[in-house]
């Protein structure tokens, strides 16, 4: 083994804006990855030349109680407004723990760069959601840069009572120009469109492109979705597993003046794309857990003549 290779520290645990305390994940290619332990949130995510993957707001607050604005929020236990808590749920704005001691896990053995968190039910949470839960988070940086986040939620209630919940893990990809984008795999299926009353329409033959605000769930969505940046010639390929929904949203010039921690322009530059469990929420008795996959994949894209491919990159591996 090279000297760098020994020395390369995959997990550092340290502390991020305003001393929040954050995680960095290494990988011997120098490919990165920054979970913040404040809402179990990944806020970067780095390819090996150092270039950054996700979006995060120049704009986002690192105070809490208020969410991070990009990365990868954590909706849990209700997506948006669909129930009785705040949009999104707790789990963004909770303080998770490392979990030093996490059951077995099937993993790939050369997975050296992951950190398990923890969050569980508190006092304060079980007034507005009465249910003993434990939610456990994997964030692994694969050894070719792929970053997977697993979730498993597990019902314990002692009063014998099953509970339901929504679920997205919502990814702000950065894009280098969204009207330049192009969404791959959702090609035909229905969608609720959150802008006309969650009613159903059904997308047409072509890949999404981006004109105007969109927030979208597709429903029963395929396990992989490409994500196309034409300019920067590459394409994120996100593979989900128990998570059959996928929210696209954008919001557009006029709704993200509207968002005080996301600036005027910022849309440009973001797509969210959802991997979800919206439609039918999950329900757990007492001792079931529910488990939640999202692998991502940074490809450059291939060509085609002239157009890019994204029938490889969604077909292949
Ligand atoms: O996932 C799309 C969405 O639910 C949109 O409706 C939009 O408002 C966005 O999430 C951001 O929500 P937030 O509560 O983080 O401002």
């Amino acid at each position: 083994m090279s000297r760098a290779h020994r020395e390369l520290v995959y997990v550092d645990r340290c502390r991020g804006i305003n001393g929040l305390e954050k995680v960095v994940l290494r990988e011997v290619r120098g490919c990165s990855a920054e979970v913040y332990l404040y809402g179990g949130h990944v806020t970067s995510w780095k390819n090996e030349h150092g270039e950054e993957l996700l979006f995060l707001s120049s704009k986002a607050n690192f105070n809490p109680p208020k969410a991070i604005r990009g990365g990868i929020p954590i909706c849990f236990p209700q997506f948006s407004n669909l129930g009785p808590l705040e949009s999104h749920g707790f789990a963004r704005n909770r303080f998770w723990i490392i979990d030093n001691d996490p059951p077995a896990f099937t993993t790939n053995s050369s997975n050296k760069a992951f950190v398990d968190l923890i969050l569980k039910h508190s006092d304060e949470d079980v007034k507005i959601w009465p249910h003993r839960y434990e939610y456990r988070l994997r964030i692994t940086l694969g050894p070719g840069g792929d970053l997977m986040l697993t979730s498993r939620i597990r019902n314990m209630n002692t009063d014998g009572k099953p509970f339901s919940f929504t679920f997205a893990y919502h990814t702000y990809f950065a894009v280098t120009d969204i009207s330049e984008v192009r969404v791959e795999g959702l090609e035909t299926l229905d969608y609720l469109d959150n802008l006309k009353n969650r009613e159903r329409f059904t997308e047409q033959g072509d890949a999404i492109t981006f004109e105007s605000e969109i927030d979208r769930v597709y429903l029963s969505t395929p396990t992989k979705i490409a994500i196309l940046d034409h300019e920067r010639k590459r394409t994120v390929v996100l593979r989900k597993d128990g998570l059959p929904d996928a929210v696209v949203w954008n919001p557009w010039d006029k709704r993200a003046k509207a968002i005080p921690d996301f600036g005027d322009d910022e849309y440009k530059h973001m797509l969210c794309v959802e991997a979800a469990c919206i439609e039918k929420p999950i329900t757990l008795k007492p001792g079931e857990e529910w488990k939640g996959k999202l692998e991502l994949s940074a490809v450059p894209s291939s060509y085609c003549s002239g157009q890019l491919d994204p029938q490889r990159a969604l077909h292949s591996g």
